[in-house]
């Protein structure tokens, strides 16, 4: 049976000569103006990067290599006896366009699981930090450390040709996925006192590892929460901080590591990532200054408090999506399927019913819709994980499946570094000026 590797190195040398053929007969051809508001605006809309893992429609929601969410929870494979897609078929996905045999995908389960072992120093380093700063943060410093073995890192200096950069990148990748669940269960388990950290099963899928380093594997509803958690929080197309940051970073030839680190360091902000952790945060805020079973009316009115002390509804709103982010949807549909009577999702419920009216009403955000951030602490929370300042770091070995892939891609393609143009005010007014 063919490896993850083989199928990449089989599928690599046709994709070169696609990127060189549109290239040479389009290179020259635009792809779209570029508006001033889009240099103040955060380059909103400006198509601008090459991502081939997954594509975000405003309306309709992501799609990973072509697949909606719905899709992919039908076709990929599934852990024995299990219902939700293994994240392992989903990065196999990314990585090839191809969805994987169950025996492709068991495979690499089993890769990962021998490659999940953080050097001793790296645990060190953890177990030295002060419970008080950040899980993020944490997270962030030790995947920055494991550049100390990148065999990116390595072959470069040894003077591995271009064409070659893909291969130890790839191997990097894996490295990376593979450690990070050793990494974000050392940083739980030391933040908030939960005891030793258990060995990796070799037997087991990447998701009941991740789990079982939480202490949470013996809850099967819970393992496959985070089967399906780690599949939708994986990729969003290249445009969102974490991405972006990681391709860009990766782009100096940064290993894997570093560049995944900077995503981190995005993933780490309340308007990204962070959102999961406010939102439980103004939810508990909530119920402790109206109640629980509050009224509709109770809600709202703390709603607009929220706003008119200039500060955001955290989970609502998207710098692309313009509808209910799907990725909500099929967290939805989980709760309604194992927690339907859980006080905290009706509530995430009520607030559903309540908050897209009142941004509409208040007129500013273009999206009044929920986004991922909304659904994801509710359901963590109902099985014990309820340390809401560790939930982005869930997120984050999430998102390491979508940077990846296209760091791979990016390396296999020869992707040259980035460097859009800057230019300041005053060139700017001069040239809308005289145009
Ligand atoms: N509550 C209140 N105001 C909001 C809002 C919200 N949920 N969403 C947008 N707005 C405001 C913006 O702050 C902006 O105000 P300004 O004109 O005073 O600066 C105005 O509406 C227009 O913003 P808009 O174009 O709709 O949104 P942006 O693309 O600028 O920003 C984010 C998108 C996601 C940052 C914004 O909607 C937000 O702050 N949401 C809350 C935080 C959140 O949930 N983030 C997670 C997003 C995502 F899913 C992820 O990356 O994880």
């Amino acid at each position: 049976q063919q490896t993850l590797k083989e199928r990449l190195a089989e599928l690599i040398p046709a994709e070169i000569e696609n990127v060189k053929a549109v290239r040479a007969e389009h290179g020259k051809k635009s792809f779209g103006p570029v508006l001033v508001d889009q240099l103040y605006g955060g380059m909103r809309g400006l198509p601008a990067l090459i991502w081939d893992g997954s594509v975000l429609d405003p309306d309709e929601g992501i799609r990973f290599r072509g697949k909606t969410i719905p899709e992919i929870q039908d076709l990929l494979p599934k852990a024995p006896g299990g219902s939700e897609p293994l994240p392992e078929g989903l990065f196999w996905l990314l990585v090839t366009g191809e969805v994987p045999t169950q025996a492709q995908v068991e495979a690499l389960s089993k890769d990962w699981a021998a490659r999940a072992a953080i050097p001793e120093f790296v645990e060190e380093l953890l177990d030295r930090c002060p419970p008080t700063l950040h899980p993020m943060s944490q997270f962030s410093l030790a995947v920055t450390a494991l550049n100390h073995d990148s065999t990116f890192a390595k072959a470069y200096q040894q003077g591995v040709s271009k064409k070659e950069y893909w291969g130890p990148a790839f191997e990097d990748c894996m490295d990376l996925i593979a450690k990070l669940p050793n990494i974000a269960g050392r940083i739980y388990r030391n933040v908030y006192g939960q005891g030793k950290v258990p060995a990796i099963d070799p037997t087991k899928d990447y998701s009941w590892n991740m789990a079982n380093l939480l202490g949470f594997a013996e809850k099967n509803d819970f393992v496959e929460l985070l089967r399906l958690y780690i599949t939708i929080h994986s990729d969003h197309e290249g445009g969102n901080v974490s991405a972006h940051a990681g391709k860009l970073v990766g782009s100096a030839l940064s290993d894997p590591f570093l560049a995944f680190a900077a995503s981190l360091n995005g993933l780490a902000g309340p308007l990204h990532g962070l959102a999961n952790q406010e939102v439980l945060l103004w939810l508990r805020k909530m119920q402790s200054k109206i109640g629980e079973n509050a009224t509709d009316e109770a809600v709202k009115e703390y709603v607009w408090s929220t706003l008119k002390n200039g500060q955001v509804v955290p989970g609502y709103g998207h710098a692309v999506l313009r509808k209910t982010d799907p990725r909500y949807s099929a967290q939805r549909e989980f709760a309604l399927k194992h927690l339907p009577n859980d006080p905290l999702f009706k509530l995430v419920a009520q607030v559903f019913n309540i908050v897209p009216g009142i941004l509409l009403e208040a007129g500013k955000a273009k999206n009044p819709w929920p986004n991922v951030d909304a659904h994801s602490g509710v359901l963590l929370t109902h099985y014990g994980l309820d340390q809401m300042n560790f939930y982005t770091v869930l997120f984050g070995v999430s998102r390491a499946f979508g940077v990846a892939a296209q760091l791979i891609w990016d390396r296999a393609l020869g992707a040259r570094m980035s460097s859009p143009w800057s230019r300041s005010y005053l060139t700017l007014i001069y040239h809308v000026r005289s145009s």
